[in-house]
């Protein structure tokens, strides 16, 4: 009898038996002692974050920063546009964490939530001088800002950290929390929630910041770790919501074109199994999120603080305006919100206190039509040919996602959905 991984419930006068699906070799795996928790980087306090980027640095001085953008560029074909993507991403982001460890025990990844930025990434404090740094300046399009504004690279030839915004001194809108939202509700199968973040969010942020990160060396750019990290919370969330059936849920397409598996080794200098970086708090996997953590701690996400004069939870404007979109538009977006099977891990509208809240007293007011305060909810930037291409992405696979998120958008302002996030 294979009892390994089941959790075994009384339920009323039944009995639930709720079996994790492990694959053989899994129960190798051994729970984790300590478990590190990654928190979004504007969450942290400026004693943690400078314990981040003073690790970070002593990774820089010990080059292993080169090595990691020299080991993503030898193996860029094989880790994107297939099944690969978030499986090996998650391991290469644990090897960079680990990484840093080893000059400060205390130091975790931390994600950027890119999505609340979605309208004006480059006002975003995350690209400022307290972080990653702004835009790269002069001919050489060296960034001047933040804690690698010094950095210089020998990998693929001597050069700064240089970024350049796509729009010249702006960047064009990315995903939105909504959009992102609809992509944890309606994906079913591991194949679908890992195209689904490569070719939306991923490739969006990766291309419209361009300099280090529209190149397969990437990893030079210290946003290449915290946007991996917010991709890899994604599918961890996604994971989250059923763990029984997702936790080791695998398909798709393997590198070499096979069907991916479970025992599809992963690439780059390892030749680990698959299986063992899909459950987070095993193995080598010893970190969680801290939106799993408020989750899973039956911490309501549906409802914020309490109303300090009425006593009560406050309704979570952001949750109460998409809610309130027309059936037909939930149905065909938001299928939790549609049946009333919402789970906070599949919910992007509750991660972070929106920017500019609304409808404080839980009321939520649609915006008027010729309200003119607030603007419509822009389209993301679409991904370039060269980048497609660079990134072996299937054509129609990405084309199918950006109208869809193009038709989310249409829908949203035709019925006057007033997006928090909005300026
Ligand atoms: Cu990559």
């Amino acid at each position: 009898m294979k009892i390994f991984g089941c959790i075994v419930g009384l339920a009323l006068l039944s009995v639930q038996v709720s079996c994790l699906k492990s694959p053989p070799g899994a129960e190798t795996l051994t729970a984790c002692t300590n478990i590190a928790v990654r928190k979004e980087v504007r969450s942290l306090t400026s004693a943690e974050w400078s314990a981040y980027t003073e690790a970070a640095k002593a990774a820089y001085n010990d080059k292993w920063i080169d090595w990691f953008g020299y080991l993503h560029d030898r193996i860029a074909m094989p880790i994107h546009g297939n099944s690969m993507f978030l499986v090996y991403h998650r391991a290469l982001t644990r090897d960079y964490e680990k990484i840093l460890r080893g000059y400060n025990p205390s130091v975790s990844v931390p994600y950027w939530n890119s999505m609340v930025d979605y309208q004006k990434p480059d006002t975003s404090a995350v690209l400022s001088n307290t972080g990653v740094g702004g835009n790269g300046q002069g001919d050489g399009g060296c960034v001047n800002t933040g804690f690698a504004s010094t950095w210089e690279y020998s990998y693929p030839s001597k050069h700064c950290l240089r970024r350049k915004y796509n729009n010249g001194t702006g960047i064009s809108s990315w995903y939105s929390p909504e959009f992102v939202t609809h992509i944890l509700q309606s994906s079913v199968k591991y194949s679908d929630i890992c195209a689904g973040l490569e070719n939306s969010v991923h490739g969006v942020v990766h291309l419209s910041l361009a300099g280090e990160m529209d190149t397969m060396y990437s990893p030079e750019d210290p946003a290449f770790w915290i946007h991996h990290a917010n991709i890899d919370r994604l599918f961890s969330q996604w994971q989250a919501v059923n763990p029984d059936e997702r936790t080791y849920l695998i398909d798709g397409v393997a590198p070499d074109g096979s069907v991916m598996t479970l025992n599809t080794p992963l690439v780059g200098g390892t030749s680990k199994p698959a299986y063992t970086v899909m459950r987070l708090g095993y193995g080598d996997m010893c970190y969680t999120y801290d939106t799993i953590e408020k989750a899973t701690a039956g911490d309501d996400a549906s409802l914020l603080k309490r109303d300090v004069q009425k006593c009560i939870p406050r309704p979570n404007p952001a949750t109460e305006a998409i809610k309130q979109l027309p059936v037909h538009v939930l149905e065909k977006f938001y299928p939790s919100f549609a049946n009333g099977t919402v789970n906070p891990l599949e919910n992007e509208m509750t991660s972070l206190t929106p920017l500019h809240p609304i409808g404080y007293d839980g009321t939520f007011v649609p915006r008027s039509p010729n309200e003119e305060l607030r603007g419509k909810m822009p389209v993301p930037a679409k991904l370039t040919a060269e980048w497609k291409n660079m990134q072996n992405a299937c054509e129609e696979e990405v084309k199918e996602l950006e109208d869809r998120a193009c038709a989310m958008v249409e829908a949203l302002n035709k019925a006057n959905y007033l997006s928090p996030y909005l300026f």
